[in-house]
């Protein structure tokens, strides 16, 4: 890096009426970039030891092949300041070289050198970069609406391809429960066949779950499953009626927002149910968290929210994983950690620091991508305000493990409604979770997005051309 300095011209980002360089339109900005003069055409892709299996998804989303004429160079090592996630990027006349002192890094790398590809050509120069959150995640609810596998993995790589690294399954809810549990079946077969609005429903098999989570791992994205309780339980309910107290079956929920419902927390019966559901998840999910919802329990009591999320936690750690929970869940006493997720009440956000619990940033009014862009938006809600493009930008998730953009699904029924809420603002909140705040601005950001624009058209993504972001 320093001898580069020496060699090619120092130009800075902000440089007035510079020639377009996508090495200056990044997202998620990184820690360091260095421009040069010139680009070069891009050869095969050259796999360094280890890195055999991402040499061939490189080759696959840069339209290259795998071989040994110098092109791009993959190698594991370098700088260990770079941490589990950071890469060096190297451009020069002779090759392009990716190095990170672990895989995850030159996933990153090539998702950089994604962006700098155009028309076969690189731009010369070297970027250093490594993120600030360890959780940068996004969470897609597929029980108001439920969403196949496909389209799932076609959102773990739009994800992916801006450095996020977590995808929380909302996985139940009032409208539906949309993963097989053995032993279980009407779960599914009752509680899964319908959704928001009464129309079809649908769920994984443990096998569609599998590969859900195996194609997720690929790509450097750990699924966080959510099985909500002790409310957010119609579907269950429905579907076992000795889950509730009175032991009477609702009706199957088509609702928008339905009236409170809770799991009958002094009942053993309701442990044992729950403790043979999340040892079946958390048999089928190799990452360290199971989510165990605990948002909005107003149809249980105080004293019984307590003891039924303690005993769940309880449960979450003789299964070896940590318990991550809505910031309800501060209100009881949490173990060493547990993860607590935040989203619109400033007093449990601060009950969970004080438990010393870790947190994770999902601000409602800043980072929930159900929130409608403005008044004349048609998906979406807007309880928590509308949340324009900059909205979803300009905050600070300030400290924490870091961030996650829900995406809740009552108001979308189709993939292409998902997207169009997602996107743009996902590219915000990967870039607050990625990049350094020092010097953040909506300003220079905004000129960024734009030249996304393209990139995110040539995916076939269905994004909203916010009148707030110059496009081209
Ligand atoms: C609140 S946020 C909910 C969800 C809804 C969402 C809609 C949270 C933990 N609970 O059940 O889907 O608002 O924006």
């Amino acid at each position: 890096m320093r001898r580069w300095a020496l060699v090619a011209a120092l130009v800075v980002f902000a440089a007035p009426a510079a020639a377009a360089n996508p090495l200056r339109d990044l997202i998620p900005k990184p820690l360091e970039v260095r421009l040069g003069h010139g680009s070069v055409a891009l050869g095969d892709v050259v796999a360094g030891p280890g890195t055999a299996g991402l040499a061939k998804y490189a080759a696959s989303v840069l339209g290259l092949h795998v071989g040994t004429t110098p092109g791009v160079l993959l190698s594991l090592g370098g700088d260990s300041s770079l941490g589990s996630e950071g890469y060096a990027l190297s451009v020069t006349r002779a090759r392009v070289g990716i190095t990170a002192p672990r895989p995850a890094g030159i996933f990153y790398g090539i998702q950089t050198l994604r962006q700098l590809v155009s028309a076969g050509r690189v731009p010369i120069g070297e970027v250093r970069d490594r993120p600030r959150y360890a959780w940068r995640g996004a969470m897609l609810d597929v029980a108001r609406h439920f969403f196949g596998v496909r389209d799932v993995e076609r959102f773990v790589d739009l994800m992916a391809a801006y450095k996020l690294n977590r995808l929380h399954l909302h996985l139940t809810d009032d409208q539906g429960w949309r993963i097989a549990i053995a032993g279980w079946p009407r779960l599914t077969s009752h509680g899964g066949s319908t959704a928001v609005g009464g129309g079809r429903g649908g769920w994984y098999t443990q096998a569609d779950y599998r590969r859900i989570v195996a194609y997720a791992q690929a790509r450097f994205v750990t699924v966080v499953p959510e099985i909500d309780m002790p409310g957010h339980v119609g579907s269950a309910l429905s579907s076992y009626g000795g889950l509730s107290c009175d032991g009477v079956a609702p009706p199957l929920e088509t609702r928008l927002s339905p009236a409170f419902s809770s799991l009958c927390t002094t009942k053993a019966s309701t442990y044992a149910f729950v403790a043979d559901v999340l040892r079946q998840v958390a048999a089928l999910t190799p990452g360290p968290w199971l989510h165990i919802g605990g948002d909005e329990a107003q149809a249980t009591k105080g004293a019984d929210y307590a003891r039924f999320v303690e005993r769940v936690q309880a449960i979450v750690s003789g299964l070896g994983k940590h318990l991550v929970g809505w910031e309800e869940v501060a209100k009881t006493k949490l173990a060493p950690g547990s993860v607590v997720q935040h989203w619109h009440d400033n007093s449990l956000l601060s009950a969970a620091r004080r438990q010393g619990a870790g947190v994770i940033q999902s601000p409602a009014d800043k980072a929930y991508m159900d929130m409608k862009y403005d008044a004349s938006t048609k998906l979406g809600l807007s309880w928590a305000g509308y949340t324009s493009v900059r909205d979803a930008y300009e905050w600070d998730p300030g400290q924490a493990l870091g961030v996650e953009a829900p995406l809740w699904s009552e108001t979308l029924r189709t993939f292409a409604d998902v997207e169009y809420m997602a996107f743009p603002r996902l590219l915000g909140y990967a870039e607050l979770a990625w990049s350094p705040a020092t010097g953040r601005s909506w300003r220079e950001y905004r000129l960024r997005l734009a030249a996304q624009g393209p990139r995110l058209a040539a995916l076939g993504v269905n994004f909203y051309r916010s009148p707030e972001v110059p496009w081209p």
